[in-house]
């Protein structure tokens, strides 16, 4: 995977690639003492444009209030220009942009008192993550062994980088045992979410999706939800059990990165046709159109990089 880009943005300002490291003392690296965004752009007919960056923009700072940082060193505004101007500066006309607050300095003491909050937005290019073929043919996942974040443990609203080592454990569990993706269940025993995707069951033409209580708010699931809606589809927010995914008509998976995924089969049993179903097809292809600006009711998700 290239990574590579022209600027990485660090506390206001433009540094070339190279220039944009940090000392091996940053507190971020040893405690995951950061919170972060996943966002993309894509080419629209008029031209790059970055989706639902005011949410992202806003979820980034919502973590940074949950994980107690007190004074932010930049507003919504100046956070949202950044990372245009990323990837503006960058000339990408499709890419990933990860923005990141980390705790610059102290901590040493596990507080987040002792060192400021900086800011960095890097940008690449980065296809879909889990492969073209995917959309087509559908991923096989495992209910994994390790369990989601119980919600008083660490915070599930907020993405800070030090949550992520559950994803991981469960990711590299998954791959390692020759499956594509991780399923993880909630401390109750329910379904919660991906290893960084959300999950929605289709069943008897009804769209169910596990409540946000434990899990992230993923601005994807909020996409999907509108657009199913639009279309008439009936959406619960239920508990869903391991045996229930089993027993789905489909099963898909969404988030930013990997945007939104069929699952063909999930502990070695095959979920519906063992293919891409024919409402996460009709869902993944609005989407597609939505995220490059083709469609008029969604056109204000998208903002224009200028
Ligand atoms: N749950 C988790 C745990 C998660 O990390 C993500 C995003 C989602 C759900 C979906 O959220 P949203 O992107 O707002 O629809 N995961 C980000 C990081 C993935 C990675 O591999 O890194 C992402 O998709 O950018």
């Amino acid at each position: 995977m290239g990574m590579e880009s022209k600027f990485i943005w660090m506390n206001g300002e433009l540094l070339p690639y190279e220039k944009a490291t940090l000392h091996f003392l940053t507190p971020a690296l040893h405690y995951g003492a950061a919170v972060f965004e996943g966002i993309r752009a894509y080419n629209t007919p008029k031209g790059p444009a970055i989706f639902r960056l005011k949410e992202h923009a806003e979820r980034l700072l919502d973590s940074a209030h949950i994980f107690g940082f007190r004074e932010m060193p930049f507003t919504l505004e100046q956070v949202m220009t950044a990372i245009k101007d990323t990837v503006r500066a960058n000339e990408f006309k499709d890419c990933y942009i990860r923005p990141l607050i980390y705790l610059d300095g102290g901590g040493w003491n596990l507080t987040v008192d002792g060192g400021k909050p900086s800011l960095a937005v890097a940008a690449w290019e980065w296809g879909n993550y889990l492969g073209e073929e995917a959309m087509k043919k559908g991923i096989r996942a495992n209910v994994s062994s390790y369990t989601r974040h119980h919600p008083n443990v660490t915070m599930t609203k907020a993405k800070v980088a030090g949550n992520y080592v559950n994803s991981f454990l469960a990711k590299t569990e998954s791959t390692r045992l020759g499956f594509d993706e991780a399923i993880m269940l909630d401390p109750q025993g329910f379904v919660a979410e991906c290893t960084g995707e959300n999950l929605f069951v289709v069943r008897h033409g009804k769209i169910i999706t596990p409540s946000t209580a434990p899990v992230l708010e993923g601005i994807t699931r909020h996409s999907i939800h509108t657009i199913a809606q639009d279309l008439g589809y009936r959406i619960l927010e239920q508990p869903i059990s391991r045996d229930q995914l089993y027993i789905a008509d489909e099963v898909f998976v969404c988030g930013t990165a990997a945007e939104m995924i069929g699952l063909s089969e999930i502990d070695f049993r095959k979920i519906g046709e063992g293919v891409t179903g024919p409402v996460t097809a009709q869902l993944q292809a609005i989407y597609h159109d939505a995220i490059r600006g083709k469609i008029e009711k969604y056109e204000s998700w998208c903002d224009y990089v200028g």
